[in-house]
Protein backbone atom coordinates (compact mmCIF):
# COMPACT_ATOMS: atom_id res chain seq x y z
CA UNK A 1 0.00 0.00 0.00
CA UNK A 2 1.01 3.46 -0.81
CA UNK A 3 1.01 6.07 2.38
CA UNK A 4 0.62 9.53 0.83
CA UNK A 5 1.22 10.99 4.10
CA UNK A 6 4.35 10.49 4.68
CA UNK A 7 7.30 12.94 3.04
CA UNK A 8 9.43 11.05 0.93
CA UNK A 9 13.30 11.13 0.79
CA UNK A 10 14.72 10.89 -2.35
CA UNK A 11 18.29 10.99 -3.74
CA UNK A 12 19.23 10.79 -7.66
CA UNK A 13 22.44 9.09 -8.23
CA UNK A 14 21.95 9.49 -11.60
CA UNK A 15 19.55 11.67 -13.58
CA UNK A 16 16.96 8.62 -14.20
CA UNK A 17 17.73 6.93 -11.44
CA UNK A 18 18.12 7.12 -7.36
CA UNK A 19 16.84 5.66 -4.15
CA UNK A 20 13.85 6.51 -1.59
CA UNK A 21 13.16 6.15 2.02
CA UNK A 22 10.27 6.97 3.93
CA UNK A 23 11.02 9.74 6.60
CA UNK A 24 8.56 8.87 9.51
CA UNK A 25 9.99 11.30 11.21
CA UNK A 26 12.33 13.96 11.27
CA UNK A 27 14.43 14.34 14.32
CA UNK A 28 17.28 17.19 12.89
CA UNK A 29 17.29 19.59 10.45
CA UNK A 30 19.19 22.31 10.20
CA UNK A 31 21.68 23.88 8.22
CA UNK A 32 25.37 24.19 9.13
CA UNK A 33 27.96 26.36 7.92
CA UNK A 34 29.46 24.03 5.59
CA UNK A 35 25.61 21.63 4.69
CA UNK A 36 22.62 20.41 5.50
CA UNK A 37 22.26 17.78 8.16
CA UNK A 38 19.10 15.90 8.67
CA UNK A 39 18.09 12.97 10.45
CA UNK A 40 15.29 10.79 10.48
CA UNK A 41 13.49 7.81 10.93
CA UNK A 42 12.78 5.43 8.48
CA UNK A 43 10.69 2.06 9.22
CA UNK A 44 12.78 -0.45 7.65
CA UNK A 45 16.66 1.41 7.94
CA UNK A 46 15.77 3.16 11.61
CA UNK A 47 17.44 6.15 11.99
CA UNK A 48 19.19 8.38 8.78
CA UNK A 49 21.65 10.47 8.79
CA UNK A 50 21.83 13.15 5.32
CA UNK A 51 24.19 15.74 4.56
CA UNK A 52 23.13 17.92 1.80
CA UNK A 53 20.27 15.52 1.13
CA UNK A 54 22.91 12.24 0.51
CA UNK A 55 22.65 9.72 2.79
CA UNK A 56 25.76 9.16 5.07
CA UNK A 57 24.39 6.15 7.17
CA UNK A 58 21.86 4.55 8.39
CA UNK A 59 21.22 2.60 12.08
CA UNK A 60 20.50 -0.83 9.69
CA UNK A 61 23.27 -1.05 7.32
CA UNK A 62 25.79 1.51 8.64
CA UNK A 63 28.05 -1.75 10.71
CA UNK A 64 28.65 -2.87 6.91
CA UNK A 65 30.20 0.55 5.92
CA UNK A 66 32.04 1.05 9.71
CA UNK A 67 33.63 -2.41 10.23
CA UNK A 68 34.62 -2.58 6.40
CA UNK A 69 36.36 0.89 5.92
CA UNK A 70 38.34 0.21 9.43
CA UNK A 71 39.04 -3.15 9.78
CA UNK A 72 40.99 -4.19 7.15
CA UNK A 73 43.71 -1.87 7.59
CA UNK A 74 43.92 -2.89 11.75
CA UNK A 75 44.49 -5.65 11.23
CA UNK A 76 46.89 -5.57 8.84
CA UNK A 77 48.99 -3.31 10.38
CA UNK A 78 51.83 -4.86 12.76
CA UNK A 79 51.22 -2.02 15.50
CA UNK A 80 48.18 0.21 15.29
CA UNK A 81 48.78 2.25 17.46
CA UNK A 82 48.00 6.14 16.71
CA UNK A 83 45.17 6.80 14.66
CA UNK A 84 44.19 9.38 12.66
CA UNK A 85 40.29 9.49 11.38
CA UNK A 86 39.25 12.19 8.84
CA UNK A 87 35.57 13.17 8.84
CA UNK A 88 33.41 10.56 10.43
CA UNK A 89 31.52 12.94 12.57
CA UNK A 90 28.72 10.41 13.17
CA UNK A 91 31.56 8.47 15.36
CA UNK A 92 30.89 4.79 13.39
CA UNK A 93 34.67 4.95 12.27
CA UNK A 94 35.82 6.08 15.80
CA UNK A 95 33.84 2.92 17.20
CA UNK A 96 35.35 0.53 15.05
CA UNK A 97 38.80 1.71 15.72
CA UNK A 98 38.43 1.75 19.60
CA UNK A 99 38.02 -2.15 19.58
CA UNK A 100 41.82 -2.52 19.22
CA UNK A 101 44.26 -1.36 22.20
CA UNK A 102 45.28 2.11 20.64
CA UNK A 103 46.55 4.30 22.63
CA UNK A 104 45.48 7.27 20.72
CA UNK A 105 42.73 8.21 18.13
CA UNK A 106 42.53 11.58 16.54
CA UNK A 107 39.35 12.56 14.71
CA UNK A 108 39.50 16.00 12.47
CA UNK A 109 35.82 16.42 11.46
CA UNK A 110 35.45 20.40 9.96
CA UNK A 111 31.38 20.31 10.81
CA UNK A 112 30.98 20.38 14.52
CA UNK A 113 27.31 20.35 14.50
CA UNK A 114 27.53 16.71 12.87
CA UNK A 115 29.16 15.50 15.45
CA UNK A 116 26.40 16.90 18.27
CA UNK A 117 23.27 15.76 15.96
CA UNK A 118 24.82 12.48 15.83
CA UNK A 119 25.66 12.44 19.93
CA UNK A 120 22.13 12.99 20.41
CA UNK A 121 19.88 11.25 17.57
CA UNK A 122 22.70 8.73 16.54
CA UNK A 123 23.63 6.89 20.15
CA UNK A 124 24.78 3.60 18.85
CA UNK A 125 26.71 4.85 16.12
CA UNK A 126 28.03 7.45 18.30
CA UNK A 127 28.61 5.63 21.52
CA UNK A 128 32.17 6.17 21.51
CA UNK A 129 33.30 9.44 21.36
CA UNK A 130 33.41 10.13 24.82
CA UNK A 131 35.98 6.95 25.19
CA UNK A 132 39.37 8.75 27.06
CA UNK A 133 41.63 7.52 23.71
CA UNK A 134 39.65 9.69 21.35
CA UNK A 135 41.06 13.53 20.64
CA UNK A 136 38.20 15.52 18.49
CA UNK A 137 39.43 18.49 16.48
CA UNK A 138 36.77 20.55 14.83
CA UNK A 139 38.74 21.48 11.51
CA UNK A 140 39.53 21.42 7.92
CA UNK A 141 41.98 17.86 7.48
CA UNK A 142 43.31 19.20 4.73
CA UNK A 143 45.24 21.65 6.97
CA UNK A 144 45.44 20.44 10.75
CA UNK A 145 47.80 17.39 8.40
CA UNK A 146 50.60 19.52 7.47
CA UNK A 147 51.66 20.14 11.00
CA UNK A 148 51.91 16.16 11.81
CA UNK A 149 54.65 13.95 10.06
CA UNK A 150 55.42 10.91 11.03
CA UNK A 151 52.79 10.73 13.38
CA UNK A 152 50.74 7.64 12.13
CA UNK A 153 50.25 4.33 12.05
CA UNK A 154 46.80 4.32 10.62
CA UNK A 155 45.20 7.03 8.54
CA UNK A 156 41.35 6.52 7.66
CA UNK A 157 39.36 8.43 5.39
CA UNK A 158 35.35 8.86 6.40
CA UNK A 159 34.21 11.51 3.88
CA UNK A 160 31.31 12.37 2.39
CA UNK A 161 31.34 12.33 -1.55
CA UNK A 162 34.51 13.98 -2.90
CA UNK A 163 32.16 17.25 -3.61
CA UNK A 164 32.24 20.35 -1.84
CA UNK A 165 33.85 20.56 1.53
CA UNK A 166 35.30 17.04 1.20
CA UNK A 167 36.95 17.82 -2.56
CA UNK A 168 39.90 18.22 -0.66
CA UNK A 169 40.06 15.21 0.69
CA UNK A 170 40.83 13.11 -2.73
CA UNK A 171 43.72 15.58 -3.61
CA UNK A 172 47.02 15.12 -4.65
CA UNK A 173 48.26 17.75 -1.69
CA UNK A 174 46.15 16.06 0.94
CA UNK A 175 47.55 12.68 -0.21
CA UNK A 176 51.20 13.82 0.24
CA UNK A 177 50.36 15.24 3.74
CA UNK A 178 49.05 11.79 4.51
CA UNK A 179 52.00 9.79 3.51
CA UNK A 180 54.19 12.28 5.53
CA UNK A 181 51.72 12.10 8.61
CA UNK A 182 52.17 8.05 8.12
CA UNK A 183 55.07 6.13 10.14
CA UNK A 184 56.85 3.57 8.33
CA UNK A 185 54.16 0.90 8.56
CA UNK A 186 51.73 3.34 7.93
CA UNK A 187 48.35 2.39 6.38
CA UNK A 188 45.72 4.63 4.51
CA UNK A 189 42.23 4.02 3.39
CA UNK A 190 40.18 6.23 1.99
CA UNK A 191 36.28 5.08 1.00
CA UNK A 192 35.81 5.45 -2.58
CA UNK A 193 32.58 5.67 -4.28
CA UNK A 194 30.63 3.64 -5.91
CA UNK A 195 31.73 1.41 -8.81
CA UNK A 196 28.71 1.18 -10.67
CA UNK A 197 27.79 5.17 -10.39
CA UNK A 198 32.02 6.81 -10.20
CA UNK A 199 34.29 4.75 -11.93
CA UNK A 200 36.02 7.66 -13.05
CA UNK A 201 35.91 8.89 -10.05
CA UNK A 202 37.71 5.89 -8.24
CA UNK A 203 40.12 6.02 -11.31
CA UNK A 204 41.09 9.29 -10.67
CA UNK A 205 41.67 8.13 -6.67
CA UNK A 206 43.63 5.66 -8.21
CA UNK A 207 45.52 7.34 -10.35
CA UNK A 208 46.46 10.10 -7.66
CA UNK A 209 46.99 7.80 -4.93
CA UNK A 210 49.28 5.81 -7.03
CA UNK A 211 51.94 8.49 -7.85
CA UNK A 212 52.63 9.11 -4.21
CA UNK A 213 51.97 5.54 -1.88
CA UNK A 214 53.92 2.27 -3.44
CA UNK A 215 51.51 -0.30 -2.76
CA UNK A 216 47.57 0.17 -3.68
CA UNK A 217 45.15 -2.30 -3.20
CA UNK A 218 41.69 -1.93 -3.43
CA UNK A 219 37.97 -3.90 -2.13
CA UNK A 220 34.78 -3.24 -2.24
CA UNK A 221 31.91 -4.07 -0.16
CA UNK A 222 27.71 -4.14 -0.29
CA UNK A 223 25.91 -1.31 1.23
CA UNK A 224 22.25 -1.11 0.58
CA UNK A 225 21.62 2.82 0.86
CA UNK A 226 24.39 4.57 -0.98
CA UNK A 227 24.62 4.66 -5.23
CA UNK A 228 24.26 0.82 -6.13
CA UNK A 229 24.13 -0.73 -3.09
CA UNK A 230 28.22 -1.40 -3.99
CA UNK A 231 31.25 1.06 -2.33
CA UNK A 232 34.43 0.38 -2.94
CA UNK A 233 37.58 1.65 -0.51
CA UNK A 234 41.25 2.44 -1.07
CA UNK A 235 43.93 1.18 0.91
CA UNK A 236 47.68 2.69 0.35
CA UNK A 237 50.99 1.47 2.30
CA UNK A 238 54.71 2.65 2.12
CA UNK A 239 55.52 -0.72 0.98
CA UNK A 240 53.92 -2.77 4.13
CA UNK A 241 52.84 -6.09 2.40
CA UNK A 242 49.16 -6.53 3.23
CA UNK A 243 48.51 -9.36 5.87
CA UNK A 244 46.70 -10.57 9.01
CA UNK A 245 48.73 -9.31 11.88
CA UNK A 246 45.82 -8.00 14.46
CA UNK A 247 43.55 -10.24 16.08
CA UNK A 248 39.83 -9.70 14.88
CA UNK A 249 37.41 -8.33 17.30
CA UNK A 250 34.62 -10.11 18.16
CA UNK A 251 31.17 -9.00 18.03
CA UNK A 252 31.36 -7.87 14.39
CA UNK A 253 28.92 -8.05 12.16
CA UNK A 254 30.20 -8.20 8.92
CA UNK A 255 33.80 -8.59 8.75
CA UNK A 256 35.80 -11.76 9.37
CA UNK A 257 38.78 -13.72 7.96
CA UNK A 258 36.89 -15.04 4.98
CA UNK A 259 35.61 -11.23 3.88
CA UNK A 260 39.40 -9.88 4.91
CA UNK A 261 41.10 -12.39 1.92
CA UNK A 262 38.02 -12.08 -0.39
CA UNK A 263 37.04 -8.49 -0.46
CA UNK A 264 39.73 -7.45 -2.65
CA UNK A 265 38.83 -9.38 -5.14
CA UNK A 266 37.55 -7.07 -7.97
CA UNK A 267 35.53 -7.50 -10.25
CA UNK A 268 36.49 -7.75 -13.85
CA UNK A 269 34.69 -4.18 -15.07
CA UNK A 270 36.79 -2.96 -12.11
CA UNK A 271 39.70 -4.23 -12.13
CA UNK A 272 40.43 -3.04 -15.82
CA UNK A 273 39.40 0.74 -14.97
CA UNK A 274 42.17 0.32 -12.15
CA UNK A 275 44.62 -1.64 -14.28
CA UNK A 276 48.72 -1.29 -13.36
CA UNK A 277 47.98 0.71 -10.71
CA UNK A 278 46.02 -1.42 -8.28
CA UNK A 279 47.09 -5.04 -6.95
CA UNK A 280 45.54 -7.49 -5.16
CA UNK A 281 47.23 -8.34 -1.70
CA UNK A 282 46.33 -12.21 -1.69
N1 LIG B 1 30.69 8.42 4.11
C1 LIG B 1 30.46 7.97 2.76
C2 LIG B 1 29.07 8.18 2.31
C3 LIG B 1 28.92 8.41 0.88
C4 LIG B 1 27.53 8.17 0.45
N2 LIG B 1 27.24 8.85 -0.77
C5 LIG B 1 26.00 9.09 -1.20
N3 LIG B 1 24.98 8.71 -0.51
N4 LIG B 1 25.85 9.71 -2.33
C6 LIG B 1 29.78 8.05 5.10
C7 LIG B 1 30.13 8.57 6.45
C8 LIG B 1 29.65 7.66 7.51
N5 LIG B 1 30.50 7.70 8.65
Amino acid sequence: MVDRQKEEYREYHSPHSGIFLKKDRILFREQSQYQEIEIFENGFFGRVLTLDGLVMTTERDEFIYHEMLVHPAMVSHPAPERILIVGGGDGGTAREVLKYPVKEVHLVEIDGMVIEASRRYLPTISSALDDERLRIHVEDATIWIEDHRDEFDVVIVDSTDPIGPAEGLIGEAFFENVFRALRKDGIMVIQSESPHYHLDTIRTIAKRLFRIFPVLHMYTAPIPTYPGGYWAFSMVTKGLRIEERQEIPGGLKYFNRSIYRGAFALPQFLKEKVKGMVQEPF
